[in-house]
């Protein structure tokens, strides 16, 4: 088993890495988290999932436990139709232990990789899907293309912090599509149903992360399984996305998690002998905010 201090601080996407990200779109990368804080994540993702509420419209959750901001957690429907949660926002604002994963060295260095110091924190979810009932996502890219058909959207880590496979419903995606701007993904799936030409499944060990760029064409069916999927969504974007699109003060907010998350890592003492995300690679700016905690895990995403 590897331990939190097996990990080392150093990027890991390598140019071959790189490469097959830009040309198919999407990319998996073996073991990002380690085991020990993989299975903490995920024991940590499961004392909120069982603190969603009850539905859409409630406040508490299945013990009665009243639920802060509950329509942070997202509902869809079920294959049987019934309103199932399979998500919820701001996972680093309800939990400290996802705050200090994001400062994790590793996740950062892989965005760090593929941006340097543009690299702009986009949002954070946990999707999951519950044992035999856990919705799935229809085919689609991410966001409205606010950006015109420019390649560059923004890349979307799914983070897995259990096993996903092709009974506990898998990501689908369709490598290639990322550059092919915004698809007719209604006009696909009417003629071709859930089976679009070129789809691949994408399954995962608990551990790895599967990058994908918000403009890949990807979805996945419901879990009729009896073990939970659990993934862990952290987006990035490049400045040059968003700097026309959000404000200063937005993007300030959204880049300010980064040394938050770094320091609140380091500060928790239960890595210690990973080399921290280094700051330095930051220009100062990004680095040096004084937004108060709330403010900063709550900002919502830059959306494009
Ligand atoms: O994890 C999945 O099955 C799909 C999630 C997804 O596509 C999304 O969050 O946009």
């Amino acid at each position: 088993m590897t331990t939190h201090n097996d990990m080392k601080s150093k990027s890991l996407l390598s140019a071959s890495d790189l490469a097959t990200y830009r040309e198919k779109g999407c990319l998996l990368v073996p073991k990002l988290i380690a085991e020990q804080e993989t299975t903490e994540l995920r024991i940590e993702a499961e004392r909120l999932i069982a603190n969603a509420p009850v539905s859409a419209d409630a406040t508490s959750d299945v013990q009665g436990r009243s639920v802060e901001e509950p329509s942070d957690y997202v509902f869809a429907k079920d294959p049987e139709g019934n309103g199932v949660a399979n998500r919820f926002w701001f996972p680093a604002w309800r939990s400290r232990m996802f705050l200090e994963a994001y400062g994790n060295p590793r996740i950062l260095g892989a965005a760090f990789a593929l941006y340097g110091k543009n690299m702009v924190p986009f949002d954070e979810s946990v999707v999951f899907k519950l044992p035999g009932h856990g919705a799935g996502f229809p085919w689609h890219q991410d966001g409205g293309f606010r950006t015109g058909d420019a390649v560059e959207r923004g890349v979307n880590f799914g983070i897995y912090l259990t096993p996903s496979t092709i009974d506990n419903g898998a990501l689908y995606v369709v490598p290639g599509s990322h550059a092919k701007g915004k698809l007719d993904v209604k006009a696909l799936v009417e003629q071709h149903g859930f089976e679009l030409p070129g789809a691949e499944l994408a399954p995962a060990k608990a551990g790895d992360a599967n990058l994908h760029s918000r403009s890949l064409l990807h979805g996945s069916k419901p879990n009729e399984s009896d073990t939970i999927r659990v993934t862990w969504y952290v987006g990035f974007h490049h400045m040059d996305s968003v700097v026309d699109l959000h404000t200063p003060d937005m993007i300030a907010r959204r880049r300010a998690l980064i040394p938050l998350a770094v320091r609140a890592r380091i500060d928790s003492g239960r890595f210690p002998e990973e080399v921290p995300f280094d700051l330095t690679l930051l220009d100062a700016d990004a680095v040096g905010s004084t937004f108060n905690v709330d403010t900063i895990t709550r900002t919502p995403a830059l959306q494009l």
